[in-house]
């Protein structure tokens, strides 16, 4: 089951939550930045030792002081006018997200906007990569339970809402 609502993802008491991570994982602005502030140094010292992470793949951690058991640090795509793969490796993302919560027995998970932000991905296209590809791995894999997308705007609400309504 997919649901979009809004709020601050560092607050959501999921078994993983994600970030929009850069390639480096060694923390950012945006929601990077917030998921750092907010899980506390033990975050930064145990990405230091993952050494990086390709865009479009995905690696794990603890959530430490995070409501969050896990966290799953991604970096997407910057958008460079979409000639460059940016869709393909935006729904590769999401699926390796999906395949490590299931791998470590997360039943619920939540998403932020994936590359929406300081990576400008368009949102209507982005909105329907993410939607798309949660729905159709859930239906696959029911031990996923429950997936949200965490809006931090009512734009960005928006424009998921209306991507799970024409599926
Ligand atoms: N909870 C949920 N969503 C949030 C939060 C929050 N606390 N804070 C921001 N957002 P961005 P990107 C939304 O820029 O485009 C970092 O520096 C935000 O409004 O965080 O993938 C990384 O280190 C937007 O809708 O991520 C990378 O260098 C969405 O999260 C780079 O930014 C994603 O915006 C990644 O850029």
């Amino acid at each position: 089951m997919l649901k979009i609502i809004m709020g601050d993802i560092t607050k959501v008491k999921a078994d993983a939550i994600v970030n929009a991570a850069n390639t480096s994982l060694l923390g950012g602005g945006g929601v990077d930045g917030a998921i750092h502030r907010a899980a506390g140094p033990e975050l930064l010292a145990e990405c230091r030792m993952l050494h990086g992470c390709k865009t479009g793949q995905a690696k794990i951690t603890k959530g430490y002081r995070l409501p969050a058991k896990y966290v799953i640090h991604t970096p997407g795509p910057v958008w460079n006018g979409g000639h460059k793969g940016e869709e393909a490796l935006l729904k590769s993302c999401y699926e390796n997200c999906l395949k490590l919560a299931s791998e470590y027995g997360c039943e619920t998970v939540a998403f932020p906007s994936i590359s929406t932000g300081i990576y400008r991905f368009p949102l209507e296209k982005a909105s329907v990569i993410a939607v798309e590809t949660i729905l159709s791995y859930c239906k696959e894999h029911p031990e996923i339970q429950e997936v949200q997308m965490v809006c931090f705007d009512e734009r960005t609400k928006g424009y998921y809402e209306k991507a799970l309504s024409l599926l």
